[in-house]
């Protein structure tokens, strides 16, 4: 294969911008303004590399492992993202129900904004990893206790993580492309919503994630993910970034690419969450492939791998990751770092511009459904213009009594009790003529029995 270095790209650009320096101002440009500089060196650190095309590359690490100079200085060194291996998982967090630990999760925080990392959040929920006390809880006590979670961890979090895997693993393994069995599975089918609902609440920032392995190519688990996508993208559930741990052997699925480039084609980013490729004699190709298709793909935001060294990783029998045990720079590291050098820089999904729509006769309607159990519900409301846009909508519920909303999603509440106004945020206001958006909240007490008036401006 030829690759295209930076030096031979460089001078594609460079004869107009020294055209436009002249014409700006010849006669303040010294001399050697005149010679092109030299053509950017390649980047000599995986992170310094990945954000030439607007993207990160991190690892998973604890921090326990701080102390351990070695790990600490490759991690400092060579990544701009860290995302915690275990500390941020429901049983560190909260080990006894409503009983709160953040000392790792802090100190993990706290170490990379000190190294100007980014973090991604792993994980709000999953059916592993749980407390003794959840993994005995079903029904609607774990529904709630899900939720409870999700509004402290994401909230002690929030404005501070870039991405939250929210749900971790709800798909089965097998042909068949459905949820896993779980006891929050078992809470009802709507739970990886509920969770995505409350989180977006809960940390409006930061982009939410579904996560999971055994998706690194088009199948039947990665096309069940890719229909709940779809689904949430069609009802407005808001996600933002489905995660492909990339757990791999010593094979690569020849479309693993292109499952990442459908995904994207849904309107969701797309990241590697968990890479680490089995030791044997094409890991370095593994790795470069992997590189090479997030690189390929606009939306895909960064590369995480599990762990610093070799012997840091659960998989330690398999040497998977890029630095040895001594803490050497492996054949795969190069030809990660080679990859990220070659491409044309492509900064990631610039955020779409949207053009107000033209004043008209403004109204709307809304719908609900509700989800309710006992003591408490969650009702999703489906807002539709009428036949010209709207800039903007509010719709008025009336709560029974002794009912209070404990949480909103995609608008905003002007209360908690009584007659509620519920307006729309900054990204949903603006319908086309028969457009829709759904917004929600969830509550305790008795569900709204009375149908919501909507009104548009
Ligand atoms: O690497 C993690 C290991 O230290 C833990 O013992 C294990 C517990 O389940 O979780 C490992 O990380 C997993 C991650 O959280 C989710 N995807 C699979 C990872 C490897 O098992």
């Amino acid at each position: 294969m030829i690759r295209r270095s930076r030096t031979d790209r460089t001078p594609r650009v460079r004869p107009r911008t020294v055209l436009l320096t002249l014409a700006a101002g010849v006669a303040l440009i010294a001399p050697t303004a005149l010679v092109a500089p030299a053509a950017n060196a390649a980047a000599t650190t995986l992170g310094a590399a990945a954000a030439q095309s607007g993207r990160y590359f991190g690892a998973a690490t604890s921090s326990f492992m701080f102390s351990n100079t070695q790990h600490t200085t490759i991690l400092n060194r060579e990544f701009n993202s860290i995302v915690a291996e275990n500390e941020m998982k429901w049983d560190a967090t909260e080990p006894q129900q409503n009983v709160f630990n953040f000392t790792g999760s802090d100190r993990l925080v706290a170490h990379a904004r000190a190294n100007g990392m980014s973090v991604r959040g792993h994980a709000l929920v999953w059916h592993a990893q749980q407390p003794g006390w959840a993994q005995n809880l079903s029904g609607t006590a774990l529904r709630n206790a899900m939720i409870n979670h999700i509004n402290r961890v994401a909230g002690h979090f929030r404005g501070q993580i870039h991405s939250w895997d929210v749900v971790n693993e709800a798909f089965a393994d097998g042909g068949g492309g459905g949820r896993r069995d779980s006891n929050l599975q078992r809470t009802g089918n709507d739970w990886i919503e509920v969770a995505f609902r409350t989180a977006r609440t809960a940390d409006p920032n930061a982009k939410l994630c579904y996560n999971d392995y055994n998706t690194d190519g088009i199948n039947a688990k990665s096309t069940g993910i890719y229909n709940m996508v779809r689904d949430f993208k069609s009802r407005g559930v808001p996600i933002d970034c489905v995660g492909f741990q990339s757990h791999l052997g010593t094979g690569l699925a020849s479309d693993y690419q292109a499952n990442l480039q459908r995904f994207a084609d849904l309107g969701v980013d797309v990241q590697i969450t968990e890479l680490d490729v089995a030791q044997g004699s094409n890991q370095a190709s593994i790795y470069e492939r992997v590189t090479r298709a997030c690189l390929a793909v606009a939306r895909c935001n960064g590369i995480t791998v599990w762990g610093v060294r070799d012997n840091d990783s659960w998989r330690r029998g398999e040497n998977p990751l890029l630095f040895d045990a001594n803490g050497n720079k492996k054949p795969a590291y190069n030809s990660v770092l080679n990859a990220l050098n070659s491409v044309t820089p492509n900064p990631t999904n610039p955020p779409p511009t949207t053009t107000p729509p033209p004043p008209g006769n403004a109204a709307c309607t809304a719908s609900v459904s509700l989800n309710t159990w006992n003591g408490g519900f969650v009702a999703t409301i489906r807002v539709t213009a009428g036949n010209a846009a709207i800039r903007g909508w509010t719709v008025r519920v009336t709560l029974p009594g002794g009912t209070a909303v404990t949480g909103t999603w995609n608008a905003q509440a002007s209360g908690s009790t009584g007659t509620v106004n519920f307006s729309n945020v900054s990204y949903n206001g603006q319908l086309g003529a028969g457009g829709s958006t759904e917004f929600g909240f969830q509550g305790t007490g008795t569900a709204p029995s009375t149908t919501p008036t909507c009104t548009a401006t």
